[in-house]
Protein backbone atom coordinates (compact mmCIF):
# COMPACT_ATOMS: atom_id res chain seq x y z
CA UNK A 1 0.00 0.00 0.00
CA UNK A 2 1.00 3.52 -1.08
CA UNK A 3 1.68 5.71 1.91
CA UNK A 4 -1.06 8.15 0.15
CA UNK A 5 -3.19 4.83 0.51
CA UNK A 6 -2.59 4.29 4.14
CA UNK A 7 -3.21 7.90 5.00
CA UNK A 8 -6.64 7.92 3.01
CA UNK A 9 -7.41 5.09 4.76
CA UNK A 10 -6.45 7.00 8.23
CA UNK A 11 -8.55 9.56 6.76
CA UNK A 12 -11.61 7.89 6.33
CA UNK A 13 -11.92 6.89 10.29
CA UNK A 14 -11.92 10.58 10.99
CA UNK A 15 -13.12 12.95 8.08
CA UNK A 16 -16.12 12.32 6.32
CA UNK A 17 -14.91 10.74 2.98
CA UNK A 18 -11.02 11.31 4.01
CA UNK A 19 -11.17 14.62 2.47
CA UNK A 20 -12.20 18.56 3.68
CA UNK A 21 -13.49 19.84 0.74
CA UNK A 22 -15.66 16.53 -1.49
CA UNK A 23 -13.63 16.44 -4.90
CA UNK A 24 -10.51 15.62 -2.97
CA UNK A 25 -11.80 12.22 -2.44
CA UNK A 26 -11.23 11.26 -6.12
CA UNK A 27 -14.58 9.83 -5.83
CA UNK A 28 -15.72 10.95 -9.89
CA UNK A 29 -12.34 9.45 -11.21
CA UNK A 30 -11.73 6.27 -8.77
CA UNK A 31 -8.53 5.32 -7.04
CA UNK A 32 -7.45 6.81 -4.01
CA UNK A 33 -6.44 10.81 -3.87
CA UNK A 34 -2.40 11.48 -3.64
CA UNK A 35 -1.61 13.05 -0.05
CA UNK A 36 -0.05 16.50 -1.41
CA UNK A 37 3.70 16.84 0.61
CA UNK A 38 4.62 19.47 -1.21
CA UNK A 39 5.16 21.93 -4.58
CA UNK A 40 7.37 24.23 -6.23
CA UNK A 41 6.79 25.52 -9.26
CA UNK A 42 4.69 24.15 -11.21
CA UNK A 43 4.81 20.27 -9.62
CA UNK A 44 3.31 18.84 -6.37
CA UNK A 45 5.07 15.95 -5.06
CA UNK A 46 2.79 13.31 -3.15
CA UNK A 47 3.48 11.76 0.45
CA UNK A 48 4.99 8.87 -1.99
CA UNK A 49 7.62 11.30 -2.97
CA UNK A 50 5.97 10.98 -7.00
CA UNK A 51 6.17 13.91 -8.84
CA UNK A 52 3.46 15.30 -10.86
CA UNK A 53 3.19 18.37 -13.12
CA UNK A 54 -0.22 20.59 -11.98
CA UNK A 55 -3.32 21.68 -13.80
CA UNK A 56 -5.33 22.42 -10.40
CA UNK A 57 -2.65 24.97 -8.69
CA UNK A 58 -4.82 25.13 -5.41
CA UNK A 59 -7.88 25.58 -7.54
CA UNK A 60 -6.75 29.23 -9.14
CA UNK A 61 -4.13 31.07 -6.50
CA UNK A 62 -1.29 29.89 -7.52
CA UNK A 63 -1.26 32.23 -11.02
CA UNK A 64 2.87 32.40 -10.15
CA UNK A 65 3.04 28.69 -9.70
CA UNK A 66 3.83 27.23 -6.36
CA UNK A 67 6.47 28.46 -3.74
CA UNK A 68 7.44 32.14 -5.44
CA UNK A 69 10.23 33.32 -3.44
CA UNK A 70 8.80 36.59 -3.13
CA UNK A 71 5.55 35.20 -1.49
CA UNK A 72 7.18 33.01 0.94
CA UNK A 73 9.52 35.84 1.69
CA UNK A 74 6.53 37.87 2.35
CA UNK A 75 4.82 35.40 4.40
CA UNK A 76 8.00 34.84 6.38
CA UNK A 77 8.20 38.22 7.24
CA UNK A 78 4.61 38.30 7.88
CA UNK A 79 5.24 34.99 10.42
CA UNK A 80 7.74 36.73 12.12
CA UNK A 81 5.54 39.63 13.36
CA UNK A 82 2.86 37.59 15.01
CA UNK A 83 0.26 35.60 13.17
CA UNK A 84 -3.07 37.42 14.36
CA UNK A 85 -4.24 40.37 15.95
CA UNK A 86 -7.85 40.61 15.72
CA UNK A 87 -7.42 44.50 15.03
CA UNK A 88 -6.47 46.47 12.38
CA UNK A 89 -2.96 46.25 10.64
CA UNK A 90 -1.49 47.67 7.57
CA UNK A 91 -1.23 44.97 5.20
CA UNK A 92 -5.38 44.78 4.84
CA UNK A 93 -5.16 48.93 4.03
CA UNK A 94 -2.71 48.29 1.76
CA UNK A 95 -4.90 45.02 -0.28
CA UNK A 96 -8.09 47.12 -0.33
CA UNK A 97 -6.13 49.85 -1.64
CA UNK A 98 -5.01 47.52 -4.64
CA UNK A 99 -8.47 45.47 -5.29
CA UNK A 100 -10.13 49.12 -5.56
CA UNK A 101 -7.56 50.71 -7.95
CA UNK A 102 -7.00 47.10 -9.93
CA UNK A 103 -11.16 47.12 -10.51
CA UNK A 104 -12.31 50.56 -10.76
CA UNK A 105 -15.91 49.82 -9.85
CA UNK A 106 -14.85 48.86 -6.64
CA UNK A 107 -14.45 52.01 -4.58
CA UNK A 108 -14.39 49.90 -0.88
CA UNK A 109 -13.49 46.44 -0.24
CA UNK A 110 -14.18 43.93 3.03
CA UNK A 111 -12.07 41.57 3.74
CA UNK A 112 -13.28 37.68 5.01
CA UNK A 113 -11.58 34.51 4.90
CA UNK A 114 -13.28 32.55 2.29
CA UNK A 115 -15.20 32.81 -0.94
CA UNK A 116 -18.06 31.01 0.21
CA UNK A 117 -18.08 33.77 3.07
CA UNK A 118 -17.56 36.49 0.36
CA UNK A 119 -20.75 35.60 -1.65
CA UNK A 120 -23.07 34.83 1.28
CA UNK A 121 -22.09 38.58 2.56
CA UNK A 122 -22.22 40.25 -0.67
CA UNK A 123 -25.92 38.67 -1.04
CA UNK A 124 -26.92 39.92 2.57
CA UNK A 125 -25.45 43.09 1.57
CA UNK A 126 -27.58 43.16 -1.62
CA UNK A 127 -30.73 42.24 0.33
CA UNK A 128 -30.50 45.09 2.92
CA UNK A 129 -29.47 47.94 0.20
CA UNK A 130 -32.33 46.79 -1.57
CA UNK A 131 -34.94 46.08 0.39
CA UNK A 132 -35.73 43.47 -1.94
CA UNK A 133 -34.96 39.31 -1.46
CA UNK A 134 -34.65 37.13 -4.07
CA UNK A 135 -31.84 36.02 -6.08
CA UNK A 136 -30.97 35.36 -9.20
CA UNK A 137 -28.16 32.61 -10.00
CA UNK A 138 -27.77 30.01 -12.69
CA UNK A 139 -27.72 26.85 -13.06
CA UNK A 140 -24.17 25.17 -13.08
CA UNK A 141 -22.66 28.21 -11.50
CA UNK A 142 -21.33 27.26 -7.74
CA UNK A 143 -20.61 30.14 -5.25
CA UNK A 144 -19.13 28.86 -2.26
CA UNK A 145 -21.62 26.38 -0.11
CA UNK A 146 -23.68 28.91 1.83
CA UNK A 147 -27.53 27.58 1.81
CA UNK A 148 -29.23 29.93 -0.66
CA UNK A 149 -26.67 29.06 -3.23
CA UNK A 150 -26.76 24.98 -2.88
CA UNK A 151 -29.66 25.33 -5.58
CA UNK A 152 -28.48 23.53 -8.91
CA UNK A 153 -24.87 24.35 -7.74
CA UNK A 154 -21.51 23.07 -9.51
CA UNK A 155 -18.56 21.86 -8.67
CA UNK A 156 -18.02 19.20 -5.98
CA UNK A 157 -21.72 19.90 -5.17
CA UNK A 158 -22.75 18.63 -9.16
CA UNK A 159 -20.10 16.14 -9.00
CA UNK A 160 -20.86 14.22 -6.09
CA UNK A 161 -24.94 14.33 -7.12
CA UNK A 162 -26.44 16.42 -4.54
CA UNK A 163 -26.28 19.78 -6.52
CA UNK A 164 -29.37 20.42 -4.18
CA UNK A 165 -27.83 19.66 -1.17
CA UNK A 166 -29.89 18.19 2.14
CA UNK A 167 -29.89 20.45 5.28
CA UNK A 168 -31.00 23.35 3.29
CA UNK A 169 -34.55 24.47 4.51
CA UNK A 170 -37.15 25.44 2.31
CA UNK A 171 -36.88 29.08 3.36
CA UNK A 172 -33.08 29.22 2.58
CA UNK A 173 -33.73 27.90 -1.24
CA UNK A 174 -37.23 29.63 -1.55
CA UNK A 175 -36.11 32.90 -2.63
CA UNK A 176 -32.77 31.90 -4.98
CA UNK A 177 -34.81 31.68 -8.53
CA UNK A 178 -32.74 30.09 -11.15
CA UNK A 179 -31.78 31.42 -14.38
CA UNK A 180 -29.96 29.30 -17.28
CA UNK A 181 -26.05 30.42 -18.25
CA UNK A 182 -25.89 32.40 -21.56
CA UNK A 183 -29.45 32.80 -21.85
CA UNK A 184 -31.15 35.98 -21.21
CA UNK A 185 -34.69 35.57 -21.75
CA UNK A 186 -34.44 32.85 -18.85
CA UNK A 187 -33.42 35.69 -16.58
CA UNK A 188 -36.00 38.33 -17.89
CA UNK A 189 -38.85 35.93 -17.49
CA UNK A 190 -37.62 35.33 -13.67
CA UNK A 191 -37.45 39.16 -13.15
CA UNK A 192 -41.06 40.14 -14.55
CA UNK A 193 -42.64 37.23 -12.97
CA UNK A 194 -41.43 38.39 -9.42
CA UNK A 195 -41.73 43.02 -10.05
CA UNK A 196 -39.77 44.60 -7.51
CA UNK A 197 -38.71 41.58 -5.60
CA UNK A 198 -35.06 40.30 -6.97
CA UNK A 199 -32.73 41.79 -4.84
CA UNK A 200 -29.38 40.40 -7.10
CA UNK A 201 -28.08 38.90 -10.34
CA UNK A 202 -25.08 36.54 -9.31
CA UNK A 203 -22.65 35.20 -12.22
CA UNK A 204 -19.99 33.72 -12.64
CA UNK A 205 -18.87 36.17 -15.26
CA UNK A 206 -16.90 32.52 -16.84
CA UNK A 207 -18.93 29.45 -15.73
CA UNK A 208 -15.66 27.85 -14.39
CA UNK A 209 -17.54 24.91 -11.48
CA UNK A 210 -19.59 23.36 -14.47
CA UNK A 211 -16.01 23.04 -16.17
CA UNK A 212 -15.63 25.79 -18.30
CA UNK A 213 -18.01 28.05 -19.96
CA UNK A 214 -17.39 30.76 -21.70
CA UNK A 215 -20.43 33.69 -21.50
CA UNK A 216 -21.39 34.37 -25.10
CA UNK A 217 -21.35 38.28 -26.82
CA UNK A 218 -23.97 39.92 -25.06
CA UNK A 219 -24.72 38.10 -22.36
CA UNK A 220 -23.03 39.78 -19.70
CA UNK A 221 -24.07 43.50 -20.99
CA UNK A 222 -27.75 42.06 -20.62
CA UNK A 223 -27.25 41.10 -17.19
CA UNK A 224 -26.01 44.80 -16.71
CA UNK A 225 -28.96 45.84 -18.72
CA UNK A 226 -31.39 44.11 -17.34
CA UNK A 227 -30.48 44.64 -13.61
CA UNK A 228 -30.43 48.80 -14.24
CA UNK A 229 -33.74 48.13 -15.49
CA UNK A 230 -35.14 46.35 -12.71
CA UNK A 231 -33.46 47.84 -9.84
CA UNK A 232 -31.71 44.75 -8.77
CA UNK A 233 -27.40 44.75 -8.24
CA UNK A 234 -25.26 42.56 -10.23
CA UNK A 235 -23.08 40.78 -8.29
CA UNK A 236 -19.91 38.93 -10.36
CA UNK A 237 -18.07 35.88 -8.26
CA UNK A 238 -14.75 36.04 -9.40
CA UNK A 239 -13.38 33.33 -7.47
CA UNK A 240 -12.01 32.20 -9.89
CA UNK A 241 -11.74 34.75 -12.71
CA UNK A 242 -10.58 37.31 -10.53
CA UNK A 243 -6.83 38.51 -11.20
CA UNK A 244 -6.65 35.68 -13.14
CA UNK A 245 -8.12 36.41 -16.85
CA UNK A 246 -6.31 40.53 -16.41
CA UNK A 247 -5.47 42.28 -13.72
CA UNK A 248 -8.86 43.60 -13.19
CA UNK A 249 -10.37 40.21 -13.89
CA UNK A 250 -13.72 39.43 -15.48
CA UNK A 251 -14.27 43.43 -15.23
CA UNK A 252 -11.46 44.20 -17.00
CA UNK A 253 -11.93 41.62 -19.49
CA UNK A 254 -15.03 42.04 -20.36
CA UNK A 255 -15.60 45.55 -19.29
CA UNK A 256 -18.81 45.14 -18.01
CA UNK A 257 -19.44 47.01 -14.44
CA UNK A 258 -21.29 44.83 -11.74
CA UNK A 259 -22.43 46.17 -8.59
CA UNK A 260 -20.50 44.01 -6.20
CA UNK A 261 -17.86 41.32 -6.85
CA UNK A 262 -16.84 38.53 -4.40
CA UNK A 263 -13.15 37.20 -4.58
CA UNK A 264 -12.20 33.91 -2.60
CA UNK A 265 -8.73 32.01 -2.33
CA UNK A 266 -7.15 34.18 -5.82
CA UNK A 267 -6.36 37.22 -3.62
CA UNK A 268 -4.57 34.97 -0.76
CA UNK A 269 -1.52 33.80 -3.14
CA UNK A 270 -2.69 30.15 -1.53
CA UNK A 271 -3.86 31.70 2.00
CA UNK A 272 -6.84 31.18 3.37
CA UNK A 273 -8.53 34.58 2.49
CA UNK A 274 -11.20 36.44 0.48
CA UNK A 275 -13.27 39.62 0.02
CA UNK A 276 -16.42 41.52 -1.42
CA UNK A 277 -16.29 45.11 -2.76
CA UNK A 278 -18.07 47.72 -4.71
CA UNK A 279 -19.36 51.15 -4.78
CA UNK A 280 -19.55 53.18 -1.93
CA UNK A 281 -22.75 54.03 -1.92
CA UNK A 282 -23.48 50.04 -1.47
CA UNK A 283 -20.62 49.40 0.66
CA UNK A 284 -21.39 51.40 3.38
CA UNK A 285 -24.79 49.74 3.91
CA UNK A 286 -21.85 47.44 6.28
CA UNK A 287 -21.40 47.56 9.54
CA UNK A 288 -20.12 50.00 11.52
CA UNK A 289 -21.19 52.65 8.97
CA UNK A 290 -24.64 50.64 7.70
CA UNK A 291 -27.13 48.18 9.38
CA UNK A 292 -25.66 45.42 7.32
CA UNK A 293 -23.66 43.20 9.75
CA UNK A 294 -20.95 41.12 8.76
CA UNK A 295 -17.48 40.75 10.82
CA UNK A 296 -14.83 38.15 11.54
CA UNK A 297 -11.76 37.68 13.76
CA UNK A 298 -9.37 36.45 11.42
CA UNK A 299 -10.50 38.59 8.22
CA UNK A 300 -7.82 40.42 7.23
CA UNK A 301 -4.93 38.16 8.43
CA UNK A 302 -1.45 39.37 8.21
CA UNK A 303 -0.33 36.31 6.87
CA UNK A 304 -2.92 36.12 4.79
CA UNK A 305 -2.75 39.73 3.35
CA UNK A 306 1.36 39.38 3.05
CA UNK A 307 0.85 36.19 0.39
CA UNK A 308 -1.77 38.09 -1.55
CA UNK A 309 -0.36 41.40 -1.63
CA UNK A 310 3.38 39.77 -2.32
CA UNK A 311 1.12 37.59 -5.20
CA UNK A 312 -0.53 40.33 -6.33
CA UNK A 313 1.82 43.09 -6.62
CA UNK A 314 4.10 41.32 -9.13
CA UNK A 315 0.47 40.27 -11.40
CA UNK A 316 0.27 44.61 -11.09
CA UNK A 317 3.98 45.04 -11.99
CA UNK A 318 4.67 42.29 -14.57
CA UNK A 319 1.56 42.20 -16.72
CA UNK A 320 3.32 39.86 -19.54
CA UNK A 321 2.77 37.54 -17.18
CA UNK A 322 -0.69 37.17 -18.20
CA UNK A 323 0.05 37.55 -21.93
CA UNK A 324 2.89 34.33 -21.08
CA UNK A 325 -0.15 32.17 -18.95
CA UNK A 326 -2.50 33.24 -21.74
CA UNK A 327 -0.97 32.03 -24.62
CA UNK A 328 0.03 28.75 -22.76
CA UNK A 329 -3.94 28.59 -22.31
CA UNK A 330 -4.64 28.71 -26.22
CA UNK A 331 -1.81 26.63 -26.80
CA UNK A 332 -2.67 23.81 -24.01
CA UNK A 333 -6.76 24.21 -25.66
CA UNK A 334 -5.46 24.10 -29.36
CA UNK A 335 -3.43 20.54 -28.38
CA UNK A 336 -6.33 19.31 -26.99
CA UNK A 337 -8.32 19.72 -29.41
CA UNK A 338 -6.28 17.47 -31.80
CA UNK A 339 -5.57 14.97 -29.32
CA UNK A 340 -8.97 14.26 -27.94
CA UNK A 341 -11.14 13.92 -31.18
CA UNK A 342 -15.01 14.19 -30.10
CA UNK A 343 -14.25 16.46 -27.19
CA UNK A 344 -15.38 20.10 -26.74
CA UNK A 345 -12.34 21.97 -25.48
CA UNK A 346 -13.23 25.31 -23.54
CA UNK A 347 -10.61 27.93 -23.16
CA UNK A 348 -10.18 31.83 -21.79
CA UNK A 349 -7.19 32.93 -21.00
CA UNK A 350 -5.56 30.29 -18.81
CA UNK A 351 -8.50 28.59 -17.87
CA UNK A 352 -8.95 24.97 -20.08
CA UNK A 353 -11.18 22.51 -19.66
CA UNK A 354 -12.07 19.16 -22.14
CA UNK A 355 -15.45 17.92 -22.03
CA UNK A 356 -16.27 14.26 -23.45
CA UNK A 357 -19.36 15.52 -25.40
CA UNK A 358 -18.94 17.01 -29.10
CA UNK A 359 -20.53 20.01 -28.06
CA UNK A 360 -20.83 22.77 -28.16
CA UNK A 361 -20.88 23.23 -24.08
CA UNK A 362 -22.65 26.65 -23.71
CA UNK A 363 -24.20 25.88 -20.19
CA UNK A 364 -25.04 23.47 -17.47
CA UNK A 365 -27.09 21.00 -19.79
CA UNK A 366 -24.82 20.90 -22.55
CA UNK A 367 -21.95 20.99 -20.38
CA UNK A 368 -23.77 17.64 -18.26
CA UNK A 369 -23.65 15.88 -21.76
CA UNK A 370 -20.09 14.98 -21.44
CA UNK A 371 -19.17 11.51 -20.57
CA UNK A 372 -17.93 11.29 -16.83
CA UNK A 373 -16.62 7.80 -17.38
CA UNK A 374 -14.61 8.64 -19.81
CA UNK A 375 -13.11 11.46 -18.08
CA UNK A 376 -12.54 9.37 -15.39
CA UNK A 377 -10.26 6.99 -17.55
CA UNK A 378 -8.48 9.84 -19.25
CA UNK A 379 -7.76 11.57 -15.87
CA UNK A 380 -6.33 8.52 -14.60
CA UNK A 381 -4.32 7.63 -17.38
CA UNK A 382 -2.88 11.32 -16.90
CA UNK A 383 -2.23 10.87 -13.68
CA UNK A 384 -0.48 7.94 -13.92
CA UNK A 385 1.76 9.14 -16.34
CA UNK A 386 2.38 12.37 -14.00
CA UNK A 387 0.13 15.19 -14.71
CA UNK A 388 -2.02 16.01 -12.34
CA UNK A 389 -5.80 17.30 -13.54
CA UNK A 390 -9.11 18.13 -11.67
CA UNK A 391 -10.52 15.02 -10.60
CA UNK A 392 -13.65 15.80 -11.84
CA UNK A 393 -15.16 16.85 -15.35
CA UNK A 394 -16.83 19.68 -13.76
CA UNK A 395 -13.86 21.58 -12.90
CA UNK A 396 -11.53 23.40 -14.90
CA UNK A 397 -7.39 23.37 -15.70
CA UNK A 398 -5.42 26.29 -14.36
CA UNK A 399 -2.26 26.92 -16.08
CA UNK A 400 0.17 28.95 -14.35
CA UNK A 401 3.53 31.35 -15.03
CA UNK A 402 5.71 28.15 -14.00
CA UNK A 403 4.15 25.97 -16.62
CA UNK A 404 6.42 26.01 -19.66
CA UNK A 405 5.69 25.21 -23.22
CA UNK A 406 7.51 21.71 -23.09
CA UNK A 407 4.85 21.37 -20.16
CA UNK A 408 2.23 21.71 -22.27
CA UNK A 409 3.57 19.91 -25.33
CA UNK A 410 4.01 17.11 -22.71
CA UNK A 411 0.68 17.07 -21.61
CA UNK A 412 -1.01 16.99 -25.01
CA UNK A 413 1.23 14.49 -25.84
CA UNK A 414 0.32 12.32 -23.15
CA UNK A 415 -3.16 13.01 -24.08
CA UNK A 416 -3.05 11.61 -27.67
CA UNK A 417 -2.48 8.61 -26.23
CA UNK A 418 -4.89 8.55 -23.22
CA UNK A 419 -8.36 6.97 -23.38
CA UNK A 420 -10.06 8.74 -25.86
CA UNK A 421 -6.83 10.65 -27.22
CA UNK A 422 -6.49 10.47 -31.15
CA UNK A 423 -3.77 7.40 -30.85
CA UNK A 424 -6.32 5.38 -28.68
CA UNK A 425 -9.79 5.89 -30.20
CA UNK A 426 -12.19 3.13 -29.44
CA UNK A 427 -10.14 1.84 -26.33
CA UNK A 428 -11.13 2.48 -22.63
N1 LIG B 1 -14.62 24.05 -4.81
C1 LIG B 1 -13.34 23.73 -5.36
C2 LIG B 1 -13.44 23.41 -6.80
N2 LIG B 1 -14.13 24.33 -7.60
C3 LIG B 1 -12.67 22.58 -4.67
C4 LIG B 1 -11.99 22.99 -3.46
C5 LIG B 1 -10.99 21.98 -2.92
O1 LIG B 1 -11.28 20.80 -2.88
O2 LIG B 1 -9.93 22.39 -2.52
Amino acid sequence: MSLSEQLFERAKRVMPGGVNSPVRAFNAVGGAPKFIQKAQGAVITDEDGVSYLDFVNSWGPMILGHGDPAVRQAVEQAVREGLSFGAATRREVEMAELICEAVQPIEMARMVNSGTEAVMSALRLARGFTGREKLIKFAGCYHGHCDSMLVKAGSGALTNGAPDSAGVTKGAAQDTLLAEYNDLHSVEALLDQYPNQVAAIIVEPVGANMGVVLPEAGFLPGLRRLCDKHGALLIFDEVITGFRLAFGGAVEYFGVEPDLVCYGKIIGGGMPVGAYGGRREIMSCVSPLGAVYQAGTLSGNPVAMAAGLANLTQLRNRPEIYQYINRLGEKLAQGLRQALPGCAVNQIGSLVCAFFTPGPVTDFASAKQSDVDRYAAYFRYMLANGVYLAPAQFEAMFVSRAHTEADIDQTVQLARRAPGGVTRVGLR
